[in-house]
């Protein structure tokens, strides 16, 4: 499917954000600024821009741990300085820095976070996609209505995830209920250092989902009109309540596993083959050559987004770390048990 080209274009800026974003992220990674763990997602753009794109900012994403991406689109504007400024680790990050990379959540947009278990949301995003379907069963408040669509969750997972015994459990309940979720699996190739063709009998590990009878597809994860069309057909189908869908997004991802992981495992040369297969490159082609968009206006969009981007640092290098004597504050509910 060809988009129309001022989707393109809006989405084009998208990729370039998230690009931008998780360059700026890998610089203070590097120089000590950022702590912790940070997995980027330099390659897979098209992959976390195109879903979000595809869905409503009321439908539930569960982003992985290499998820930055898909954490900023899915935030509104105004709040994307604010996802920045988390991974900082600073009070004014969107959970108060107390979360971090790995950890960063937005439950106003529906970004239910992840937790640094690999598979373990493949299984909690059976809750919210099992809530909207079963308030509607129930006809509960809000969804008296019996032609309300159903609220879509998306789950992300990787080509090594697949593997843990929580996929099928998840995979076998959502077919059998006809649940309104969307395994979005992103095949990069690797699970740290072990190629997927090496911990997977299959070629293509959209068979797994064929296994539970779910609808499932292997596209160019990189073409960002293919993941849009992809996903927005498995979200029609979701809010019809006609049940799961599993999309395996080929792509790759062009660091190591870990920033800081030179990712020495690889072939010669494989890096520079999806290189050439950038999805920003293949979106500014499409731009330029089939709409006319001039080298200008492309430029124009990346001065938009790197002024952008320099706010959302300045802001989070400027921005107050959380206080040692609050350390345990935003961390547990305050919250009396009855008879404690
Ligand atoms: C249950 C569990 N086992 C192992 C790990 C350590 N671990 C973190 S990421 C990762 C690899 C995941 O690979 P994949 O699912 O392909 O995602 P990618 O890193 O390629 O995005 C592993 C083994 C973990 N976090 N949780
Ligand atoms: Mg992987």
């Amino acid at each position: 499917m060809a988009l129309a080209k001022e989707r393109l274009w809006k989405v084009y800026r998208d990729m370039v954000l998230i690009r931008r974003f998780e360059e700026e992220v890998e610089k203070y990674a590097q120089n000590g600024t950022i702590p912790g763990f940070i997995h980027l997602s330099i390659g897979q753009e098209a992959a976390q821009a195109g879903v979000v794109e595809a869905l409503k900012y009321t439908d539930y994403k569960f982003p992985d741990h290499r998820g930055h991406g898909a954490i900023v689109l899915s935030s509104p504007p105004e709040r994307r300085k604010n996802c920045m400024s988390e991974i900082f680790a600073k009070e004014t990050g969107v959970n108060h820095g107390r979360g971090g990379s790995m950890h960063v959540n937005d439950l106003e947009a529906r970004n239910m976070g992840f937790n640094g278990i690999q598979g373990s949301t493949v299984v909690t995003a059976l809750g919210t996609a099992f809530d909207s379907y079963y308030r509607k069963a129930n006809k509960m408040a809000g969804w008296e209505d019996e032609n309300k669509d159903l609220d879509v969750t998306a789950v992300f997972m990787g080509d090594g995830t697949l593997g843990e015994g929580t996929c099928h459990e998840s995979m076998n309940l959502a077919a059998t209920w006809k649940l309104p979720l969307i395994y979005c699996l992103i095949n990069n190739h690797y699970a740290i250092s072990t190629h997927y063709t090496e911990s997977h009998p299959q070629k293509e590990l959209k068979t797994w989902g064929e296994g539970y009878e779910v609808p499932s597809y292997r596209v160019d994860g990189n073409d960002i009109e293919a993941v849009i069309e992809i996903t927005e057909e498995a979200a029609e189908r979701a809010r019809k309540g006609k049940g799961p869908t599993l999309i395996e997004f080929m792509t790759y991802r062009w660091q190591g596993h870990f920033s800081g992981d030179p990712a020495a495992y690889r072939p010669d040369g494989e890096l520079e083959k999806w290189q050439a297969n950038c999805p920003l490159l293949l979106a500014k082609k499409k731009l330029m050559e089939v709409h006319g968009y001039s080298k200008e206006e492309i430029d124009a969009v990346h001065a938009e987004v790197e002024e952008k981007i320099q706010g959302y640092v300045k802001f989070s290098l400027e921005s107050p770390s959380p206080k040692a004597e609050d350390a345990v504050k935003h961390v547990y509910m305050d919250r009396v048990v009855e008879g404690r």
